[in-house]
């Protein structure tokens, strides 16, 4: 698949007249040292129906609040290496986790709360917890320039402000290894919950996804050229660590999505049922939209949705998403990844029904762009073990001594971000929650439906999208794409927020 990707990027890039059919014969070639990450072959994999599929969905494991003084939470976060036992009848799987949870495990927590999370890291390599999406200060956000140090710890903390309730995720942000460290296996869900939550009384599912890649032993490969250039797609896609689970929505729920995969577009669609939209990366929506029979979310993203439908048994799938849309690739049969068992319920909002204010950012003070590129050449030129630094923002490629943007907190910016690339890219946004307010694709401009708040936005090759973020702490802050291949290989900004 990863070779069909690649030589697809090589059709354009013949395309364009570029490229001789050599190389694209024996891409390997070609060797660049420059870059300070490595690539391998694509090994065998995994055959299908090796992992285990049918069982009853199981709710995520919740992490413990240490805590006893109320409005508080305090956990542990323990991220080391260990096995897990994936297949029926193959060797366990060697996987690094946060608590020996695959994901790892939620954190419950509610607006108003002191939250203290402590990590230890138990790797053999340095790594961060971000907060992705959580408003909390730069200096607690687990940054690439503040890293823990294998066996060191790290408490970060921080307050949740009024209306920060939303679903939201924490994941290693290393300045190098973070794809790695991902596709081990870590990362996990974070629930910020608010007093007077009109949905409140809606029983929830959460449908924490990521995706695995296991080799013919079920031990999960190195990163192949392949998996760096277009950012890795495991084969196996879990919901909540399970193998096409079986799903029962008795009646009507409340379904959070996370989309946990470093590059893996869910294209979400359930025969015979719709997704009612009620909420976004940072939680609820102005008001309730119209049902779609399929919904989207880039890496990084999330939503939260009702399912309505008539009884009946389902079968939750991944459509087909082309984010190489240039490159005319051959259909893709949707992919099923859980069963669903479906009783219909009145639906306790109907579209359009006010969910809860949001207030408009209002008028910038600043103004902030950010231009992502690839450098194709250098992809395809650099076909060897080690994949060139060829994804960029504004013309560069991430630098940790370099400040790329200025802002100030309480200032409200307008960012512009235009895609200048041949494939999609989700764009994430360090420090909080912004309100994308208009999108521009093929010459069309076009608003969203409603206010809502977003920390990970996709942009289709050409697309331009204007958002207002407003930091609310100084300090510096990161921008870049959440396929994170691409981050790691440099598309990736420094924001100062003095
Ligand atoms: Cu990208």
């Amino acid at each position: 698949m990863h070779r069909r990707h690649f030589l697809k990027c090589g059709l354009t890039a013949l395309a364009a007249g570029s490229l001789p059919r050599t190389l694209m014969a024996h891409p390997h070639a070609v060797m660049d040292h420059a870059a300070p990450v490595a690539a391998t072959e694509t090994p065998a994999l995994l055959p299908a129906g090796r992992l285990p599929a049918g069982q009853a969905l199981l709710p995520l494991p919740r992490l413990r609040n240490e805590a006893t003084k109320p409005g508080t939470f305090s956990g542990t976060l323990v991220a080391e290496p260990g096995s897990a036992q994936l297949t029926t009848d193959g060797p366990a799987t060697a996987c690094w986790r946060y608590n020996q949870s695959l994901p790892g495990p939620l954190i419950e927590l509610e607006e108003g709360m002191e939250v203290s999370l402590t990590f230890i890291n138990r790797l053999p390599e340095p790594s961060t917890i971000h907060w992705h999406g959580l408003p909390v200060p730069a200096d607690q956000d687990g940054g690439p320039d503040d890293p823990v140090a294998p066996g060191g710890t790290r408490v970060y903390r921080f307050t949740l402000p009024p209306g920060s309730a939303g679903s939201y995720w924490y994941h290693p942000h290393p300045h190098q290894g973070v794809s790695g460290q991902i596709a081990r296996g870590l990362a996990g869900a974070i629930i910020v919950r608010a007093p007077g939550d009109p949905l409140a009384a809606l029983p929830e599912q959460h449908w924490a996804i990521s995706d695995l890649r296991l080799d013919a032993q079920a031990q999960i490969p190195p990163h192949s050229y392949g998996d760096w250039v277009d950012g890795r797609e495991g084969e196996n896609v879990l919901i909540n660590g399970q193998y096409r689970p079986a799903l029962a929505l008795s009646t009507t729920h409340r379904v959070r999505i996370w989309n946990m995969c470093p590059a893996r577009y869910l294209n979400l669609s359930l025969p015979g049922c719709e997704f009612v939209p009620v909420g976004s990366d940072g939680g609820l929506l102005e008001k309730v939209l119209p049902a779609q029979a399929a919904i989207l979310l880039a890496p990084g993203e999330r939503m939260e949705v009702l399912v309505t439908g008539a009884d009946g048994h389902s079968t939750l799938s991944l459509l087909p998403y082309n984010r190489h849309p240039m490159m005319s690739p051959p259909p893709q049969a949707a992919l099923e990844i859980a069963t669903v068992t479906y009783q219909a319920a009145p639906q306790p909002v109907s579209e359009g029904v006010a969910l809860r204010t949001i207030a408009p950012l209002g008028e910038p003070g600043n103004l902030l762009r950010a231009v992502m590129m690839e450098k194709m050449a250098d992809i395809m030129k650099n076909k060897g073990q080690t994949p060139p630094r060829a994804f960029l923002i504004n013309g560069k490629s991430f630098d940790m001594a370099r400040v790329d943007l200025t802002s100030k907190a309480g200032v409200v910016d307008r960012w512009e971000i235009i895609n200048a690339t041949t494939m999609d890219h989700p764009f994430h946004i360090h420090g909080g929650q912004f309100q994308v307010i208009e999108r521009q694709y093929l010459g069309k401009k076009s608003a969203p439906a409603c206010l809502a708040w977003k920390d990970t936005v996709n942009l289709r090759p050409g697309e331009i999208v204007r958002l207002l973020m407003r930091q609310e702490t100084p300090g510096m802050r990161m921008y870049h794409c959440h396929i994170i291949e691409h981050e790691e290989l440099g598309m990736m900004g420094m924001l100062k927020v003095s």
